[in-house]
């Protein structure tokens, strides 16, 4: 008695590529591995997403085999769901009896099968079960009577790839193993692959120019962005272009209504370092101004202006995150990928001649209040697709209020995994950017995290 486990996909209604290959490659390997059944373990359709609901039930019921679905709850926003999947609650083999939370009797009698309990949440066996398996945390757990999976979300999924979990039941005995889905690590990629990623993995200098630069030097690091608050970077600059012939990339100020002349100053400045990228952030205007076409049009005019300053360099525009105090409609421009893209747009409409993308910075991103469940990370990936010309690379911290600017441990962390970033990378989206490690306390942990993980 075979059964495969799909939990937390978190599969919205408007899907990305992404969501729908794994969704595609997870029902393959129902079939390929002839399971006997199939548990959807909750969250498989994103919070109010009726569509995806339907449409997960939809798949359940094409499957070859018979299903059981429990609620997630991401599930117990989508209105009907629970009515829909009433079908699909209870399964009885000769010696396995599976039921969903939805439909487990209270008390119920001894049966002398094996009686296995689905739910989203981990929870203690209820008396009378044998087995409770479930997702909802996104990583594996195996504890007495508890089998948690990890799942499907590339966004999410933590300690692992994607994968679908077996459970196969003999004789009251649990065998679990697992097919992880194919792209989502590094460990298929050749030596070669992994040092092309590495040498455009570069760092962010953000507080001591000299020392970080010089530290960057001995790492032979091949390329560094420089906040352009750091105004003794000169020579510290060209110290480090001579001996390494890496690239310097130059951290702008806000471009803004109020001080227009100062963000290109600092190009001819960073023009003088030996710059020849820059990344600026979405205007700092507010989203009432900027749906005036008046002040958007200036505001382009200015980053125009701006860009202008160095016609041969890479100008990057970087998305941003909602800051505490904010609301959706009394905010500040540039929080999502349509924002970002028409400003983008708009500056090279004025700048033909020149290389202007985006900057995408994953723990803004990830870090954007409302605007995060709209526009998951692969969702950013593919709307920025061909755009992207810088990325910066943090984890960001939800310990003590939302912070950004943490150092990244792993492929597969919480709030950011990178199972996505890994499958975007290899299939050429952004496969030019220069990327930034960009983190508060210092860059040296994830830089050499990315080194003993790409070199070996
Ligand atoms: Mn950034």
């Amino acid at each position: 008695m075979k059964i495969a486990v799909l939990a937390d996909l978190h599969f919205p209604d408007d899907p990305p590529l992404m969501h729908e290959d794994v969704l595609q490659q997870s029902l393959q390997i129902c079939r390929d591995t002839r399971a006997d059944l199939v548990i959807l373990a909750g969250d498989m359709a994103k919070a109010g997403a009726i569509r995806a609901g339907d449409r997960m039930i939809r798949e359940m019921k094409n499957l070859p085999c018979p299903a059981i679905i429990t609620r997630g709850n991401t599930e117990e926003e989508i209105p009907g769901f629970e009515e829909k999947i009433s079908f699909a609650g209870v399964y009885q083999s000769k010696d396995v009896e599976v039921f969903s939370l939805e439909t487990l009797p209270d008390a119920p009698p001894p049966s002398g099968k094996f009686r296995i309990l689905a739910a989203h949440r981990p929870m203690e066996a209820p008396a009378g079960v044998d087995l409770v398996i479930c997702g909802h945390k996104h990583r594996d757990i195996r504890e007495n009577k508890l089998e948690a999976v990890r799942g499907l979300d590339p966004d999410k999924v933590l300690g692992g790839p994607p994968a679908v979990a077996f459970f196969e039941i003999q004789n009251n005995r649990v065998c679990r193993t697992e097919a992880v889905l194919p792209g989502f690590s590094i460990d298929d990629w050749s030596r070669e692959e992994k040092e092309t990623l590495f040498r455009q993995i570069g760092v962010a200098v953000k507080v001591n120019a000299a020392e970080e630069l010089r530290r960057a030097e001995e790492l032979n690091v091949p390329k560094v962005e420089i906040l352009h608050k750091l105004s003794d970077a000169k020579s510290p600059a060209e110290h480090y272009l001579q001996t390494t012939k890496g690239e310097i990339s130059i951290h702008l100020p806000d471009i803004s209504f109020e001080n227009p002349d100062k963000a290109a100053e600092i190009v001819r400045w960073g023009t003088d370092l030996g710059a020849t990228r820059f990344t600026a952030h979405v205007p700092k205007a507010s989203l009432r101004e900027m749906l005036d076409e008046k002040n958007f049009n200036r505001m382009a005019d200015l980053y125009a202006k701006t860009f202008a300053a160095a016609p041969q360099a890479v100008f990057g525009i970087e998305n941003m995150h909602m800051r505490d105090g904010e609301t959706e409609f009394e905010r500040r421009f540039g929080y999502t990928p349509p924002e970002q893209l028409q400003m983008i747009r708009a500056v090279r409409a004025r700048l033909p001649e020149q290389k202007i993308g985006a900057v995408l910075d994953i723990g803004h991103a990830r870090n954007n209040d409302v605007f995060y469940p709209r526009y998951s990370l692969s969702q950013w990936y593919e709307m920025l697709k061909g755009e992207i010309v810088t990325m910066h690379l943090h984890q960001v911290s939800d310990a003590d209020g939302v912070k950004n600017h943490t150092p990244i441990t792993g492929w597969y962390q919480r709030l950011i995994s990178l199972a996505s970033f890994i499958k975007e990378r290899r299939s050429g989206n952004f496969a030019e950017a220069a990327l930034f490690v960009e983190c508060r306390g210092g860059w040296e942990s994830t830089y050499q995290m990315f080194r003993k993980e790409l070199q070996g």
